[in-house]
């Protein structure tokens, strides 16, 4: 260390002393009653699905010896959502305990946290708690994009846990962090100051959590402990990924290393409770921010098993993850709680607890304590709501209304073996009908944009592939997650599990096209099974027009069309009419059932003209073999209009055709 730093060191070891000095007059005083501003602690992990808590029962390779400890020393809520099924917006719900999206903060893109907005740990503070946040923030201002100037460092400060009432805070999701004291407990004179500490993430997190715990033994404390787990970067920690299981895809073993070093952790930390006499005062929550990502090059080795979906979606393999509630001696042990919560009920339940509720008023969440131990019967929220992206979602008892984009609904019964494989919206009406007017009036109540929102190229490609299977399931999760349950394998499965896609009053009959449904089975939607990648599609004119963009910020060029789940008889002939005024070249590329993946050789291209007007042109697709999955690249320098898709096989197959004039007039739910 270099001299100039001495006197400051020392400030530091005189400082501390004073604290440990302090902290011993104070340990003599009687710990406080259970009842008494109990400690909390809210562990928040990270892109943890919600097989990944052993004790779901969902997946015979998860060990988390010590969270199932603590579902046996309290409640596992089964039924337990997010506010989110991102990041930020989940993380600024939980903390405020309000709606994420009546302060605006309603997705990645939308931070940072309001400074008005009252954390947990402000709300706490008049009650006398002491209040520390470790590892992930991520609710400062959004990252800077291209083109954009950084956030100032003073608008970072403005917005980081010190300024929203944590006392204490170790704000980093990897190896460097910002902290107001070192992993001791000794604060930094000079706070904040950027420390680093080469350990897996959850390892210092885990000595930064305890630090503070010893530190504030005597008084009531709130720590949120945000663990940076098993999110991306995937990482291959010893000593936990040698016990994983050899076989398993790499991205599987490393997550449950991941999530095996949080367990570790959280065994650490109620170690600590124990030896410090506070595990009887001390409720803890332990929740998944949101759930797996699957979607190809963006998993991150958890499941989500035997829920429908993955992160980005409002179905619930997005939204419902592991969920713990212990306070050992004040809630029941080893309980199964099956009425549906949300996470905006740990900023109620802890305001009550502390006795500051009064003030609390404008909370959207419920106060748990009474429904867990008994004393309350029936379920805590009326009904539960979601608004992101393009979706948007109510769950109300056993059923789940989902709304995706302008003009697309399921309705799911969350209560049957099918879950949400299976849209009940042609046979309950009358559900989907009450369900609807409850989240348009709930939406009503924020601010805008408003519901119908507009279409979302993402969005549309998780809902094919997840709910209405007209895309594949991602190969690696599929495989890792093959046949573990009957759940598990309705997922996975790549029968269709319901009629929507790919039908036109042209379409090839159903008993030449496994993919193809029974057209008066369910009504098409107006993109016909084609999804939109880097790119956004909205219907307008009779036309689905094509927009450079993914809607979220980037502009790309290079967005294209896709359509899986074909079942063509290669070489054919393509025709497609579209509005190009800039011109270019359209190109088709397809992938028959012997590959795996898009090769660049199997690409056909054609070139257009330049002009305002629709033009037809045709072109030879030269495939060997059946074609099972189709992309259309368009020259997307400017917007593009599609009117008309067909292929015309060999042999005397019929053509298999989209005219997307024919539906996008009138657009279907
Ligand atoms: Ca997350």
């Amino acid at each position: 260390m270099p001299t100039s730093c001495l006197p400051l060191r020392r400030l530091t070891v005189l400082f501390a002393s004073i604290v440990a000095v302090f902290g011993v007059a104070r340990g003599a005083a009687a710990p406080r009653p259970a009842h008494d501003r109990p400690n909390i602690i809210l562990i928040y992990s990270d892109d943890h699905g919600y097989a990944d808590l052993a004790a779901n029962g969902a997946d015979p390779d998860i060990r988390t010896p010590h969270l199932d400890a603590l579902a046996r020393d309290g409640v596992r809520l089964v039924n337990g959502y997010v506010t989110a099924p991102q990041c930020v917006p989940s993380r600024a719900g939980v903390l405020t305990g309000r709606y994420q999206q009546r302060f605006g903060v309603e997705d990645n893109t939308l931070g940072p946290l309001p400074a008005a907005e009252l954390t947990i740990a402000e709300r706490l503070k008049p009650a006398g708690y002491v209040s520390a946040h470790v590892g992930k923030w991520h609710l400062e201002p959004a990252p800077r994009r291209a083109g954009t100037a950084a956030p100032a460092a003073d608008d970072e400060r403005a917005f980081s846990p010190g300024a929203q009432g944590f006392d204490t805070y170790y704000n980093g999701a990897m190896n460097t962090f910002l902290a107001s004291h070192d992993l001791q407990g000794r604060p930094l004179p000079d706070a904040p100051r950027r420390l680093s500490d080469p350990r897996f993430r959850c390892v210092w997190q885990t000595d930064a959590a305890l630090s503070f715990i010893d530190r504030h033994a005597r008084d009531p404390f709130f720590l949120y402990l945000a663990y940076y787990t098993p999110h991306v970067p995937l990482e291959s920690p010893e000593p936990w990924f040698s016990r994983t299981p050899a076989h398993l895809p790499l991205e599987r073993r490393q997550a449950l290393a991941m999530i095996a070093a949080m367990d570790d952790g959280i065994g650490r930390l109620r170690d600590r409770l124990n030896t410090l006499g506070l595990a009887q005062n001390t409720l803890v929550f332990f929740i998944g921010d949101n759930g797996a990502p699957l979607k190809d090059g963006a998993w991150n080795g958890s499941l989500n098993l035997p829920l429908t979906g993955e992160k980005g979606m409002l179905t619930d393999g997005g939204l419902r993850t592991p969920f713990l509630a212990a306070w050992p001696g004040t809630l029941p042990a080893g309980r199964t709680y099956t009425p549906p919560v949300i996470a905006l009920d740990v900023a109620a339940t802890a305001v009550a607890v502390a006795g500051t509720s009064a003030r609390a008023t404008d909370l959207d969440g419920v106060n748990l304590v009474p429904f867990l131990r008994g004393e309350r019967t029936g379920a805590p929220h009326d009904a539960l709501y979601w608004r992101w992206r393009s979706q948007a979602a109510v769950r109300d008892d056993r059923w789940k209304l989902i709304l995706l984009g302008p003009t697309r609904k399921f309705l799911f019964d969350l209560a049957s073996p099918e879950g949400e494989t299976k849209d009940r919206l042609a046979a309950e009406p009358a559900v989907a009908a009450a369900l609807e007017r409850k989240l348009l009036a709930w939406d009503r109540t924020l601010p805008g944009p408003h519901l119908p929102r507009a279409e979302h190229a993402q969005d549309d490609a998780f809902f094919a592939s997840h709910v209405l299977k007209t895309a594949p399931p991602p190969s690696k999760r599929a495989r890792a997650a093959k046949g573990k349950t009957a759940a598990a394998s309705a997922e996975t499965s790549s029968a269709p599990a319901r009629a929507v896609a790919a039908v036109s009053s042209l379409a090839t009959p159903p008993s030449t096209s496994p993919s193809a449904p029974n057209a008066s089975a369910a009504p098409a939607g107006f993109t016909q099974g084609w999804t939109a990648r880097n790119c956004t599609v909205v219907a307008q004119d009779g036309v689905l027009r094509l927009v450079p963009g993914d809607g979220v910020g980037a502009k790309s060029a290079r967005g294209f069309l896709t359509h899986a789940g074909l079942d063509l008889a290669g070489p054919m002939r393509a025709t497609v009419r579209l509005r190009a005024p800039a011109g270019g070249s359209l190109a088709i590329a397809w992938r028959t059932a012997e590959e795996r993946d898009f090769v660049a050789a199997h690409t056909a291209r054609v070139a257009l003209a330049a002009s305002p007007e629709f033009q037809t042109v045709s072109l030879d697709v030269p495939a060997a073999g059946r074609v099972i999955h189709v992309r259309l690249h368009p020259p997307l320098e400017g917007p593009v209009d599609l009117a008309l898709v067909e292929f015309s096989p060999s042999g005397a197959a019929a053509p298999r055709r989209w005219d997307f004039a024919s539906t996008a007039s009138t657009p279907v739910r």
